[in-house]
């Protein structure tokens, strides 16, 4: 009888990779039945030629194109995929086939994508980000300190006079960004054109008392094309930057944006709403250091990456594994979470450290990931007693102890914004 499947011609511990193949670590469960080179060979086929039965006729490219399974060690397994399977340059179609059908194959329980090795043949075909960690710090004129941001709070319901007097209070207080929340866009009482038009006023305001360049991160998350029109009035207004929800517009329209942007020189801001249903369950779904990655090769100047001791999940080893990806040049490899990575020409991205911080936890922040990061405190500013300049001040005084090596608490005899926001927050971790 002739066989049913040829998914073990996938699977070849032998395989020696090649300079350009794209490797991918999985983390997978085979269902009740199957063996692990089953499962293994089904997750290779079916990201990259496969087809669940055998065929009679086939022009030889094909066995050319058979990613192979070549390297298994208790649940993971490393898959190498040739390179002539990947359209140059198109970033989603790479996701069709590595994160695409796999995750739904009956034959696995549970499957996760962990991290990839993107050849030079591969990056090639990308310009990565247009400024990096160091052309933003030029533009800025900040050269150690981490830049830091806020974002009115409640997330959405101010109107856009309203946030423009919160964003100028946020700047008076020492912070270089007013941030718009992932669900703010351009609604009937807080219009996208409005907020830009009036945050701008507020910013050269702000710009001639305190001697400093201040920015925003005003969403333009939208339709495609409604995103470009967005940009382009942000670009016109003087703003040095768009924000983007990168996960809900998508690869492909975060791509077509961010080329745009480089066009018109404004930086992007990316944050990743949406992104825990499918990076929060460690067994199935795709890590966000390789949510990190796709968006540093397509661009972004920066992403939220998390705090670990913040409202939101996240662990010490995932951020700073997220922000190894978007800061090194060559990722050293870190069994079972990241795999080696040479960026090339690929510029770097400014992690974002954001979600329930207040001036008591910045040292741990800080000390986790260093200084080149972008620090957002929201709700930790906005709730100071004193308002929101004072949260401000005090949020920067705890960035200037943590420079000069002092403790919040020496600090906090000589700075009394500081001290206010310890009497109430101290060194609480929010849930
Ligand atoms: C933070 C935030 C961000 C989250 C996103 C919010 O506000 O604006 O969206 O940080 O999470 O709405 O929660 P607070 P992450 O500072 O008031 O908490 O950065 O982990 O993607
Ligand atoms: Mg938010």
């Amino acid at each position: 009888m002739a066989k049913i499947d040829w998914y073990m011609e996938f699977v070849d511990l032998h395989y020696k990779p090649a300079k350009d193949d794209v490797i991918v670590l999985f983390y997978y469960e085979p269902d009740a039945g199957i063996s692990k080179k089953e499962a293994v060979g089904r997750i290779a086929s079916e990201s990259s030629t496969g087809t669940w039965t055998t065929l009679f006729r086939m022009p030889p490219r094909m066995k050319k194109l058979q990613a192979k399974a070549f390297w298994m060690q208790g649940n993971y397994v490393k898959i190498a995929y040739p390179i002539g399977l990947w359209e140059e340059g198109n970033a989603a179609q790479l996701l069709s086939g590595i994160a695409g059908n796999i995750f739904g194959m009956k034959a696995v329980r549970n499957l996760r994508l962990i991290d990839a090795t993107l050849p030079q043949a591969y990056l090639k075909h990308f310009k990565g980000p247009h400024f990096g960690m160091e052309g933003i710090r030029k533009m800025l004129k900040i050269y150690k300190r981490p830049l830091t941001g806020a974002v009115p709070k409640p997330k959405i319901g101010f109107s856009a006079a309203e946030h423009a007097q919160i964003g100028f209070e946020t700047w008076m207080g020492g912070f270089d960004f007013v941030k718009d929340d992932e669900n703010l866009s351009s609604t009937s009482f807080n219009r996208f054109e409005d907020r830009v038009r009036l945050l701008a006023k507020m910013r050269e305001k702000a710009e001639k008392l305190t001697g400093e360049k201040k920015g925003a991160f005003i969403n333009i998350t939208a339709e495609t094309e409604e995103m470009k029109r967005r940009a382009k009035m942000l670009a016109d207004y003087g703003w040095d930057y768009c924000m983007i929800d990168v996960v809900v517009a998508g690869t492909s329209a975060v791509q077509t944006v961010q080329d745009y942007c480089s066009d018109l020189g404004i930086a992007t801001h990316a944050h990743r709403a949406m992104h825990a249903s499918f990076t929060r369950n460690p067994k199935h779904g795709i890590t966000m250091q390789f949510l990190a990655k796709i968006m540093r090769l397509i661009g972004v100047s920066q992403i939220h990456s998390g705090t670990a001791v913040g409202k939101l999940v996240g662990s010490k080893r995932e951020v700073t594994s997220i922000a190894d990806v978007l800061r090194d040049r060559r990722v050293k490899p870190l069994p079972g979470v990241l795999l080696e990575q040479d960026w090339g020409h690929i510029k770097s991205a400014f992690p974002v450290a954001s979600g329930g911080m207040h001036p008591g936890l910045i040292p741990d922040v800080l000390g986790m990931y260093g200084t080149d990061l972008v620090l957002l405190v929201s709700g930790g500013i906005h709730g100071h007693p004193k308002g929101t300049r004072a949260g401000a001040k005090a949020s920067m005084q705890a960035v200037d102890a943590f420079m000069a090596g002092e403790t919040l608490a020496e600090k906090a005899k000589t700075a009394p914004e500081l001290a206010e926001a310890l009497k109430k927050w101290g060194y609480y971790k929010p849930k």
